[in-house]
């Protein structure tokens, strides 16, 4: 919580931001502006609150705007709100305590930031109903108090810093000046547990990308991290020493960062594939190294033991001590190890959360001696987590998790294996589909959801925030409305560069599975096109409208990768879809060539068409022998793929009806 404040340092004080704050050179807003009327739509929330209602008018953004807060404010929330107000253009904004709003404060907008209890919050909110759930906040935006109020109330912390990222999404831009939609909220998350797992093969994200990472969380409401990257060498080969000081130190900043973003940061350390579970001196050392971390402000901890030979023992004294290597005595070993770990580290460390764990039976539905000795002997603080009916399930659904808890004897914790793309499935595949074919109801069953994202993490955040999305409000999650939000999150707001990232995340909309079937289609909105277009083509319908409507989703193709290179969109996400980006560019303009081609022939001017034929024939060729290079991925230097069994699928097509169709009657 905040710090003490004393009155007398109220008047005028911006803490940190005074001095930009003075650079600011709009003018000074003395009274409201004419209040404006209720929008006719309220901007979308990410994540989808539980309960927003209109509560009246939408309110001016004044030029100067008093803060309220006391000892109980959030420091992170505060900061966050002042930064949101200094974006709008606020040019003075002045932190008052409850007891010291100043007499003008009706002609500014005030913001009420702090404890639900609070009583000018709890007046302030009227009748708008505060949630009892940890993590819970109400919003209320008034404008019949002079020049507005808004009461933000958290029911802990990070309810109030959840309030805040709320609240940053009700600002609209009202000519040169800003408003907030006069909306009342009442929310709270579903799940306990939201987030990623660093969790992929391959090369892990530099540290910067996990700065970044951290305040992405933020924004979508997400509060949890856990560091388990399977090519960190001391998180799993070389788990027995001591992280050298310049990573300890990279560490300490993103423990910092996460707190700072009311992201747990969850340390995680895998010693399956060499430890003696009996032995004494390596508990130790295992303990030692959740020590240091805890050292640094880390407070929520796991040991995943997933991808390890389990029926087979590291040292003699574990045959000694569990008996013959199997399923059951590897359980006895496991649980001994983490029954341990939680009684003589988490219990003993003020603050530490339930020891987290990832069982070497992770993806399936089976009873086994393995789950069997877990449910019955593991510490039920342990928390155990669970990819679905597969490493890769095509859905998950209330049913298969209420199995696996009776397996587990708890409610399992998801590691959901999207949109990691670290294996041979997703050989050049950027995954960009939406997070999906989960059911609604599972926050009944669940503990929580974390994501296992790609190699390549600002690409990531299109899925990510799906999957924090649907964690907040798994009843009000709805892909496809979702799915604007996010592209217009990554890109900034911009309507354009929004249409050219739904455009080009249809082309990596694929979605594989371990097995042969994928469980998300390739390119449907393209798909869905073509379709349209073949059966115009075919059936007699208009040639020339169609050939005019796929002409123009062709370009919007090809100009995509130009326009979300045009600056809205965040510069990691460029850098990122690189390769893509330029594949898709060529695939793009050969099917402009081609759609030109049908036409050319359609017309009869067979002679233009084979021209245009070659000339995308071109193009095709160049994006074929493009690069994912240097590859951030295990699949070595391969064709980033775009759209593939839809795109080529159409233009081969297309190529030999160009060559062969009769021109239309003249
Ligand atoms: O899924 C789990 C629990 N473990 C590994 C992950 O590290 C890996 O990223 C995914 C996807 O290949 N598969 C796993 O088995």
């Amino acid at each position: 919580m905040g710090r003490r404040r004393n009155a007398t340092l109220t008047a005028g004080v911006c803490f940190a931001f005074a001095s930009s704050l003075a650079l600011q050179t709009l003018p000074a807003v003395a009274a409201p502006e004419e209040a404006p009327r209720a929008s006719d739509t309220t901007p979308p929330v990410s994540p989808t609150p539980q309960n927003l209602s209109r509560a009246g008018d939408d309110v001016p953004v004044t030029g100067k705007v008093y803060v309220v807060a006391d000892d109980g404010t959030d420091a992170a929330a505060e900061d966050r709100l002042i930064r949101e107000l200094r974006e709008r253009k606020v040019r003075k904004i002045e932190v008052v305590t409850p007891e010291n709003v100043p007499d003008d404060a009706d002609r500014h907008l005030t913001v009420r930031l702090g404890a639900v209890d609070r009583a000018d919050i709890a007046q302030a909110l009227g009748d708008t109903e505060v949630p009892d759930a940890s993590e819970g906040y109400a919003l209320r935006v008034d404008g019949k108090q002079g020049a507005g109020d808004v009461a933000l109330a958290g029911k802990d912390a990070p309810g109030q810093y959840y309030a805040v990222q709320t609240l940053r999404q009700l600002l609209i831009r009202s000519g040169a000046r800003w408003k907030v939609a006069g909306v009342q909220v009442s929310d709270h998350p579903s799940m306990p547990l939201r987030g990623t797992i660093e969790g992929f093969y391959g090369q892990p994200w530099t540290h910067e990308e996990r700065l970044d990472q951290m305040d992405f969380y933020g924004d979508v409401k997400a509060n949890t991290y856990i560091y388990a990257p399977k090519d960190d060498p001391y998180h799993r080969g070389k788990w027995r020493e001591p992280y050298p000081e310049d990573k300890l130190a990279e560490l300490g900043e993103l423990v910092d960062r996460a707190t700072a973003n009311h992201v747990r940061f969850t340390f995680a350390v895998s010693p399956g594939e060499s430890i003696c579970y009996s032995d004494a001196e390596d508990r130790k050392l295992l303990k030692d190294k959740l020590q240091a971390l805890y050292d640094l402000g880390t407070r929520a901890f796991s040991i995943p033991l997933d991808d390890i030979d389990y029926t087979s023992w590291n040292c003699d004294g574990d045959r000694e001590a569990y008996g013959d290597p199997g399923q059951e005595s590897a359980a006895k070993a496991q649980v001994d190890l983490l029954n341990d770990v939680q009684s003589d580290f988490i219990a003993t460390h003020d603050g530490a959360q339930p020891l987290q764990m990832v069982p070497t039976e992770y993806g399936d539905l089976k009873d086994s001696p393995y789950k069997k000795e877990m449910r019955e002997t593991l510490d039920p603080d342990v928390v155990v987590m669970w990819t679905g009916t597969a490493v890769v399930p095509p859905e998950i659904t209330d049913e298969q998790a209420d199995q696996i808890s009776e397996l587990f004897g708890r409610k399992v914790f998801v590691w959901d294996n999207y949109p990691v793309n670290d294996f041979d499935n997703t050989s050049g595949r950027l995954l960009l589909a939406p997070y999906d074919k989960r059911e609604a109801g599972l926050s009944e069953h669940l503990s929580g959801i974390v994501a296992n994202p790609m190699n390549q993490p600002y690409a990531s955040k299109v899925a990510v925030h799906g999957a924090a999305d649907f964690a907040w409000n798994d009843q009000g999650y709805d892909a496809r409305k979702s799915r604007p939000q996010v592209m217009s999150y990554l890109a900034g707001g911009d309507r354009e560069a929004t249409e050219a990232l739904l455009v080009f995340g249809d082309l990596q909309h694929m979605a594989p599975t371990f097995g042969e079937e994928p469980w998300q289609p390739q390119a449907p909105e393209l798909d869905r096109r073509v379709g349209e277009f073949w059966k115009a083509w075919d059936e007699g319908g208009d040639r020339a409208e169609a050939l005019k409507s796929l002409r123009a989703y062709a370009k919007t193709i090809e100009q995509a990768p130009a326009t979300i290179r045009g600056g809205a969109v965040e510069k990691g996400f460029t850098v990122d879809a690189a390769p893509w980006l330029d594949a898709t560019e060529l695939w793009g303009g050969a099917m402009v060539k081609t759609v030109d081609a049908l036409s050319a022939r359609d017309s009869g001017d067979t002679e233009r068409a084979e021209q245009l034929l070659s000339e995308s024939a071109e193009l095709e060729k160049k994006a074929r022998a493009l690069l994912v290079d240097p590859p951030r991925n295990s699949w070595g230097k391969v064709m980033p793929k775009v759209g593939d069994g839809v795109l080529d699928t159409f233009l081969a097509k297309a190529a030999k009806t160009a060559r062969t169709a009769e021109p239309a009657p003249k």
